[in-house]
Parts: C-alpha cells; structure tokens; sequence
C-alpha cells in the first residue's frame, strides 16, 4: 500500500518518480468531473471506483469503455480529470482513448501494473499498483491491487476536499490495512467452492447478480467465468433482474448472489426471494455470521467482515476461485483462455 503511494509515473522521463498521488491530489481536489476509461476487468474496477469517488469526495465520474469511448466525439471540458485503468498498460483501446483525451486537453492519470508501460509513459501522472506480473491471462490479482489504489486516491482527495469526516477517513484507512488478512481469509474458502464448481461445471449458464458496491463485482464474476470456464454469464444490478434477467431464472439457472452484510442488505433479500420463488439455484457470497440468507440459499460463502465500500476486494475472491475451479474441472486451460490475448494491443 505504502509502495502505492509513493509512485507516480514521470510522463517525460518516463520513470518511477516519488511523491505520487500527494501532489497529484490537487488536480483531483479541483476536479468538476472524473472520467474514467479502460476495458475488461479495468473497466469493473472503474467502476468500483465511480462509487468511492462519488460516495467519498462527491464528485461527478463517468466510467467509460475505452473501446467505445475512442471511437466517440467525447465531451472533455476543462476541470476533467481522466483516470485511465490498466494492468499490462499496453491495452490499444485505453491506449487510444487516452490519445483523444489528450488531445482535447485533458489530464490522464494513469493506473498500471505494468512499470514502464506505454500507459505508463503516455499519462501525465499515475500510480502503479504494484501487484506483481499477472501471470495468467485473465486478470485477477491486478483487480484487487486496483481498487486499493483507487480508493486510496479517493480517500486521500476527499479527506482534502473535506467532503468525509475525520472519523470515517481514519476507519477506512485502518480498515484497509486489515483487507490483506481478510483476503488470505478468503482464499482459504477453496475447499467448499471446489464442492460447488463440482456441481455446476456443467451448466450452460450462470447469472450474478449484486448491488451497490458489489454490483461491478458481479460483472467481474460474470466476466471471469466466461472467459476461463466458457460458460455463458451475465452480471446485473440485482435491481435491473425484474426488467428482464428474471425471465431467464428456471430451475436450471444458478444464481451468484454478492450478498454481504451493507445499506443494500434487505433488498437483496427480496431479490434472492423472488429467484427461489421461480425455483433458481442461489449461491450466496453472504459476510461470516450472516443467519438469514444462509437458511435461503441453496450455497453459502462466507467472506469476512469488512466495510461495505472495501468488500469488493473480499468478495470478488470466491468468485475467481469458482471461475477457475469451473475452468479446471472443464478441462480449460486457465492461463491461456482460447481467443484472449493478455495485453489487446490490436
Ligand atoms: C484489459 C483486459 C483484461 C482481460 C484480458 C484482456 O486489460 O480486458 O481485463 O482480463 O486480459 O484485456 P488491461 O488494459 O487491464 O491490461
């Protein structure tokens, strides 16, 4: 965490400079809207980010596909701020998006994995985050390295704009040290996510659905078995299942739901209600200790405790291990997915 902060990306020289996301902050202090661009998983943890930067510091974000985005007429105003996500830094699309901010005056902040990267070099300023080289294709410890990241920017912007208490700001930053116990914690859960990847391996299909926070860790739940296990997901907010989605819920269908203990508990209830109702499989990430969705679903992960806005680090674990289980038992090859390539430099 600490290595995160001290980096920041030296766009002329192209090196590692010290002083980072501190001096940075002012740009982002000051900031009348954040854009965010990226792909992939980088996308999900952008959006991840749009909820700390609206939640946090209050201001406005948009998260886009930087393959659409590109190709677009986007409106940069002065006072934008665009954060571009990358874990290889290599990703044409972002690449290119960032080339169009540029050249409509916009400041990019990069977030890459990958030191020295053409993202890297390209943005003004950055953070690394410093998660070590992924080596699979599909991204997964770069996910979590991101939101840690990001929140620590937001953290740090908000704490400047005076837009969070003191009080929430302190818990939150001790509550971030304890996240790589809690994530050791969940990794431990393999043993009973084997058992469920064993009874699902030959679905055809899969739904996640979660709310607030952990609404983009169902996209990411959904975008990793696809891309490993090759099975058809989709990843909703559980509130959008009524238009639409819940016309595809049968007793055939498992049901992830990102339930854990937050502001969005007692609606996801009524959303895991109106699956059983139509006899879908519910497998339920809930938070230790949780007594009321345990006795409504089928499955039950139990991730620890944590506060709402850094449960996407925990909770998005068990549903990589359910992608790769899947994928093994399929006979998939995990590191290398057909199609895939792990930087989209095309
Ligand atoms: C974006 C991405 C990854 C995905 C795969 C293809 O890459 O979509 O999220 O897992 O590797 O590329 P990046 O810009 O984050 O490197």
């Amino acid at each position: 965490i600490s290595d995160c902060m001290r980096g920041r990306l030296d766009a002329n020289a192209g090196r590692l400079v010290l002083g980072g996301i501190r001096e940075y902050a002012n740009k982002l202090v000051n900031a009348d809207r954040i854009v965010i661009v990226a792909c992939g998983t980088s996308w999900h943890a952008g959006l991840v980010a749009e909820y700390f930067f609206e939640e946090f510091c209050r201001i406005p974000v948009e998260v886009e596909y930087a393959s659409e985005f590109r190709y677009r007429n986007p409106i940069i105003n002065e006072g934008d701020v665009v954060i571009a996500i990358s874990q290889s830094g290599e990703t044409a699309d972002t690449l290119a998006a960032i080339e169009l901010a540029k050249s409509k005056g916009a400041i990019i902040f990069g977030v890459c994995n990958v030191v020295g990267s053409s993202i890297a070099r390209t943005s003004h300023e950055g953070a690394y985050t410093h998660a070590g080289p992924e080596i699979g294709v599909a991204s997964t410890k770069a996910f979590t390295a991101q939101l840690t990241v990001l929140n620590m920017i937001a953290l740090r912007v908000a704490h400047k704009k005076g837009t969070i208490s003191e009080r929430r700001y302190h818990e939150l930053l001790v509550e971030l040290e304890n996240i790589p116990t809690k994530v050791e914690k969940a990794l431990k859960l393999e043993p009973i996510i084997k058992e469920i990847a064993e009874l699902f391996k030959d679905a055809r299909n899969f739904l996640y659905l979660g709310r607030g926070f952990n609404f983009p860790v169902a996209l990411e739940g959904a975008l990793k078995l696809k891309e490993i296990s090759y099975i058809h997901a989709e990843g909703y907010p559980a509130a959008e299942m009524k238009h639409g989605p819940i016309a595809l819920i049968d007793e055939e269908m498992p049901v992830v739901f990102i339930a854990t203990r937050d502001s969005s508990y007692d609606k996801v209830v009524s959303n895991i209600q109106e699956v059983k109702a139509r006899k879908g499989k519910v497998i339920a990430v809930v938070t230790e200790g949780d007594v009321l969705i345990p006795k409504m679903a089928e499955f039950v992960i139990e991730v620890p405790k944590t506060d709402e806005a850094l449960m996407p680090m925990v909770s998005v674990i068990p549903l990589q291990l359910l992608s790769y289980h899947i994928a093994v038992l399929r006979g998939c090859n995990v590191d290398q997915p057909r199609n895939l390539a792990k930087s989209v430099t095309v």
